[in-house]
C-alpha cells in the first residue's frame, strides 16, 4: 500500500486553487492509512460541503458527499450499520463547528467511534471567504472588512467537555507530526477530533495582505509551537494532543 492508493487520480488535477492546503491534509491521511495497512474497502470517508468537503470525491474507497454540515451523522449511520469500518469524517471548520456543530456536540458527548478531521483554514472557503466560527478576532473576511468583532469557537474546549475525549491540534506545516496525530486519532476507539491548522489563500489570504499559500504555510511554522506532553489543555498556539480513555458516556 502506498498513498497513491487512496486516489482517485483519474479527477486529478482536484478543483483546489494553487497553494491551497487540503491536498496535503488530504495526503497526509492517505499516507497514514498506507502506514497503518488499513485497506481502501475498509475505510469509509465522509464529508460536508465545502472545499475541504471535495475530498470525498477524491479518496479511492468508499466515500459520501453529504449535505452541509451533515457528514458527522451520516459517518455515525455507516459506523452503526458496520462497526467493523474504519469511519472517517473529512471536512471543513464551517461545515463541522458552525453548521453542523450541533452533530459535533453530540456525537462527542455520545462517544461515537469516529475520526473527524477538520480543516481549519478559518474561514467558509468554498463561497468566496465569509467570516467562520472559526475566524481570529480581529481578521478581515469579505462579510467582516474591518476586522472580526468576535473570538472565534473554543473547539478544543468542547472537545475536551466530555468526561473521555481525543483533541488533536497539528498543522499543514508539521506534516510527520500531523501523520502520527492521524495514526493514533484513528487507532482511538471513540470520537477523535484532529483540528487541523490549514490555510486558505484565494479567498482569505489575499485579504490579508499574503502573495502566496507558501508564505501562509511559514506563518503557520512562526504560529505554533509543539508541546509534545501537555499538563493540561494546550495554549491556543500549541499543537499536540489531549486525551483521556476514561470511561465514556455509555459506561
Ligand atoms: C444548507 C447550506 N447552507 C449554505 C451552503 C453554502 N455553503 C457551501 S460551502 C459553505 C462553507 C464551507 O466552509 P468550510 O466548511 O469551512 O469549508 P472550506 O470551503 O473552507 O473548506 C457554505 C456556507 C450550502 N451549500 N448549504
Ligand atoms: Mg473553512
Amino acid at each position: 500500500m502506498t498513498y497513491k492508493d487512496y486516489i482517485k487520480w483519474e479527477r486529478m488535477p482536484a478543483t483546489w486553487c494553487p497553494g491551497c492546503s487540503i491536498g496535503t491534509i488530504f495526503k497526509s491521511l492517505a499516507m497514514t492509512l498506507a502506514k497503518m495497512d488499513r485497506r481502501p474497502e475498509e475505510v469509509v470517508l465522509v464529508s460536508g460541503i465545502g472545499c475541504s468537503g471535495r475530498t470525498a470525491g477524491y479518496f479511492a474507497g468508499d466515500s459520501v458527499h453529504t449535505t452541509h454540515g451533515r457528514a458527522i451523522p451520516v459517518a455515525e449511520g455507516i459506523k452503526r450499520a458496520n462497526p467493523a469500518l474504519t469511519v472517517i469524517v473529512f471536512s471543513g471548520d464551517g461545515d463541522l463547528v458552525g453548521i453542523g456543530g450541533n452533530h459535533f456536540l453530540h456525537a462527542s458527548r455520545r462517544d461515537i467511534d469516529l475520526t473527524v478531521v477538520c480543516v481549519n483554514n478559518g474561514i467558509y472557503g468554498m463561497t468566496g471567504g465569509q467570516m467562520a466560527p472559526t475566524t481570529p478576532r480581529g481578521e478581515k473576511t469579505l462579510t467582516s472588512p474591518g476586522g472580526t468583532a468576535f473570538l472565534p469557537l473554543n473547539i478544543q474546549a468542547v472537545a475536551t467537555a466530555n468526561p473521555r475525549h481525543f483533541y488533536g491540534r497539528c498543522s499543514t506545516y508539521q506534516v510527520n507530526h500531523l501523520q502520527k496525530v492521524f495514526k493514533e486519532a484513528v487507532s482511538w476507539p471513540g470520537f477523535a477530533f484532529v483540528d487541523v491548522m490549514g490555510f486558505c489563500i484565494e479567498n482569505f489570504g489575499r485579504r490579508l495582505g499574503f502573495k502566496s499559500g507558501y508564505e501562509m504555510l511559514f506563518k503557520l511554522k512562526a504560529d505554533y509551537k509543539m508541546n509534545p506532553n501537555p499538563a493540561g489543555l494546550l495554549a491556543a498556539n500549541e499543537l499536540g494532543v489531549v486525551k483521556h480513555d476514561g470511561p465514556g458516556s455509555q459506561a
